[in-house]
């Protein structure tokens, strides 16, 4: 289906930026370059990321769409130049022998490449800071209908934070704030404190070792309002759009939403979120609808603020696993797609650990599938009305 809200992103990892355009933000939208270069600096900054992380300082330039610290409604576009790109502009090392677990080798038997590192180029996670460069204009569109969305990793290569219950983390707005505060001063984005020194001991480790680790994030949206999406057919389904987007970030394998593959094992009076009708306020007025959203109550919320494709008032709440990064250090086996001979498969320097920057990215493509949503409901040449 049409989206209201698109993105395209492009650029290489070493080449000379990246590019985005995102296309249908409404008019009146107040926009900050600092709150961009901070957006931004929250996807770079994780421990674990490899070197190239101190050589970009993701500097950019927004280029249209933006006019006294406004959206106008045009074209949104941002460019963000790639700093390494001049240590690479003479450098040309092909990659011949593909990472298992990287696009490369599914990347050149589609194109046609023996040299893989144009896929390996674009196929790089630099690419999400365009996309987190594109939500921060969807988030602040969200800010002004009260939506926050918020992330933290839950365990990396199996060193597990100790958090509250999850039926907690997601239905309670409280615990949900408070874990997301701790998070942002975790150096791995962990919001228990004891994980985040054994997730710290765990990725060094793992560089020591030439090797790397995943790990899994939660996040949360709070503040949706009820019937964004739709059950009316599968591509307007809230949920499929959320989970394709957060799949789509580079490492993810896998996508809950709510209590996920933890439902199969429940009875169906264990896994739903039963409701309350509470009375009516006395100065509700008479004939108010007798399902006015406010006055549902939902026990829980294990359905992850989701039912049928729609928003249904309650926070919207998923879980995502990263794979390890592919490059490893101590490589693994692999050929040569020149020479047809076995060996050890390409080494460059990379990321160890790349799941607190995958949780941020996933902030951000939560955030505009739900701008996208609200979009849609709403309609959206300007915020403001009348
Ligand atoms: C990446 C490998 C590393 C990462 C890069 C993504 O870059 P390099 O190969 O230059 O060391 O640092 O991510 C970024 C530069 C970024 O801004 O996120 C990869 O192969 O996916």
């Amino acid at each position: 289906m049409v989206r209201v809200l698109r993105f395209l992103t492009a650029g290489e990892s070493h080449g000379p930026g990246l590019t985005a355009i995102l296309e249908g933000m409404p008019a009146g939208v107040n926009v900050s370059l600092d709150e961009l270069r901070r957006e931004l600096e929250r996807r770079r900054r994780c421990y674990g990321r490899g070197p190239r992380s101190a050589i970009e300082e993701d500097e950019f330039v927004v280029t249209a769409g933006v006019y006294k610290g406004r959206t106008t409604g045009a074209p949104i576009a941002v460019f963000l130049p790639n700093k390494d790109h001049v240590n690479w502009a003479n450098r040309d090392v092909p990659i011949t022998a593909p990472r298992p677990g990287h696009a490369d080798l599914p990347g050149a038997l589609k194109y046609g490449f023996t040299d893989c590192r144009p896929v390996a180029e674009r196929a790089s996670a630099r690419e999400t800071a365009a996309r987190v460069a594109c939500a921060y204009f969807a988030r602040k569109y969200l800010d002004v209908h009260g939506v926050r969305i918020v992330s933290w990793v839950t365990a990396v290569g199996g060193a597990a934070a100790v958090l509250p219950p999850a039926e907690l983390r997601m239905a309670d707005e409280t615990t949900v704030l408070r874990l997301a505060d701790a998070a942002e001063r975790s150096p791995v984005r962990c919001p228990d404190a004891d994980a985040s020194l054994r997730i710290v001991a765990a990725i060094d480790a793992a560089r020591a070792a030439g090797d790397s680790l995943g790990g899994t994030f939660e996040v949360v949206a709070l503040g949706v309002p009820p019937a964004l999406g739709s059950h009316v057919h599968w591509d307007r389904r809230l949920d499929a759009r959320l989970a394709a987007a957060v799949m789509s970030i580079n490492s993810v394998k896998a996508v809950e939403i709510g209590a996920g593959f933890a439902v199969a094992d429940l009875m169906g009076s264990e896994a739903h979120d039963e409701m309350v009708l509470e009375p009516p306020q006395v100065d509700e007025p008479p004939g108010a609808a007798p399902a006015d959203p406010r006055r549902i109550r939902r026990r829980s919320n294990r359905a992850g603020g989701i039912e049928g494709g729609i928003s249904n008032g309650r926070p919207i709440f998923l879980r995502a696993a990263v794979k390890p990064v592919p490059t490893l250090q101590r490589p693994l086996s692999s050929f040569d797609l020149v020479t047809g001979q076995n060996r050890p498969a390409h080494r460059e320097r990379s990321d160890v650990c790349v799941v607190g920057s995958a949780a941020v990215v996933a902030e951000a493509v939560v955030a505009l599938v739900i701008a996208d949503a609200f979009l849609e409901r709403l309609g959206g040449d300007t915020i403001h009305r009348g």
